[in-house]
């Protein structure tokens, strides 16, 4: 239904924006570039848009060199498509001009509270916005190549922090194993996006690891904006710490604060019993149940309070 509406959608269409949220991870950029690459075999023109440009461990993605920040004048679009987008304020300073599209196309796999667009594919049961375009490309009467299918599973790879998290399911595994035959190399995309770190962020780790602290079944540490000048890391970098304050043993859930120009930001891990997003969303942030963040005007100490008190009354008033 939806997705035969949506694949109509962009087979009718000549010009196309496809966007991913700001603060692109592998599944945005993954899902975004893979897409624009199925629609451009389609002969159909098309943009990349974000907000924000791609990290570095992201640049080996076909079409990562090719997103804009904005689009090029007069650019008038027969449909969007947003990707990866709980809400359409995930966009940024792009919403307006994803939004202003005739068609608006919203393809996502967050548990959809606030969907926007005319079109929604939404499947909260899927690992990645990435698997849910594998399983889109079909519609859309385009091979399979080897750069779309490198796009797709390096969303999929990322998501499942490369299939471990309890998303990974067999339907992960066969989109995968799809991606692989038509010749995506899981060992580069995982090289690529994990094992390139540069010695700043393993430094901001080891800084993070000697603040780790336990309260209530909760693993937590911070980050202050001085920690990451004496690392010479950015706030990038912080990609992956809260994995390993999840290593624990005996632990809910995991914290880390840390401190941006835009205020503390807050990353949530649980394994069962915690529903992180919805501890997120008291700070007007958002995610998945066991995966989710949100940002707090505050310096990184008192945001991490803030978040430990109603994780405390989240698990008293839980089966806990
Ligand atoms: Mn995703």
């Amino acid at each position: 239904m939806m997705i035969r509406a949506a694949a109509d959608a962009m087979k009718a269409a000549n010009r196309l924006t496809v966007a991913c949220h700001l603060k692109p991870d592998g599944d945005a950029l993954g899902s975004m570039l893979g897409l624009a690459l199925a629609l451009e075999a389609m002969g159909k023109e098309v943009i990349r848009l974000c907000q924000d440009t791609p990290p570095e461990a992201y640049t080996f993605l076909p079409g990562a060199d090719r997103i804009r920040q904005s689009p090029p004048a007069n650019w008038q679009p027969d449909v969007s498509v947003a990707l990866d987008c709980e809400s359409a304020s995930r966009l940024g300073t792009i919403e307006s001009v994803v939004m202003a599209a005739p068609i608006v196309i919203d393809i996502d796999h967050h548990a959809g509270y606030n969907p926007f667009g005319h079109i929604q594919v939404l499947d909260p049961t899927a690992a990645a916005t990435s698997q849910q375009v594998c399983e889109f490309i079909p519609c859309l009467d385009v091979p399979l190549t080897r750069e779309l299918a490198v796009c797709l599973l390096a969303g999929i790879i990322f998501d499942t922090g490369a299939f471990r998290f309890s998303n990974t399911t067999p339907r992960t595994f066969s989109t995968a194993a799809t991606l692989c035959a038509a010749g995506a190399e899981p060992d580069m995309i995982h090289r690529r996006m994990f094992d390139e770190r540069p010695v700043s962020a393993l430094r901001l780790l080891g800084i993070a690891l000697r603040a780790v602290n336990t309260r209530d079944g909760i693993a937590f540490s911070l980050l202050t904006r001085e920690d990451f000048e004496r690392a010479g890391a950015r706030d990038s970098e912080t990609e992956g710490i809260i994995n390993q304050l999840m290593s624990l043993r005996d632990i809910e859930g995991a914290v880390l604060v840390y401190e941006t120009a835009e205020g503390s930001k807050v990353s949530l891990r649980s394994r069962e019993g915690l529903d992180v997003a919805a501890v997120a969303r008291e700070f007007g942030g958002g995610g998945h149940v066991k995966a989710a963040g949100c940002t707090i005007k505050a310096p990184a100490a008192e945001a991490l309070q803030r978040v430990l008190s109603v994780i405390t009354t989240a698990l008293s008033d839980g089966a806990h």
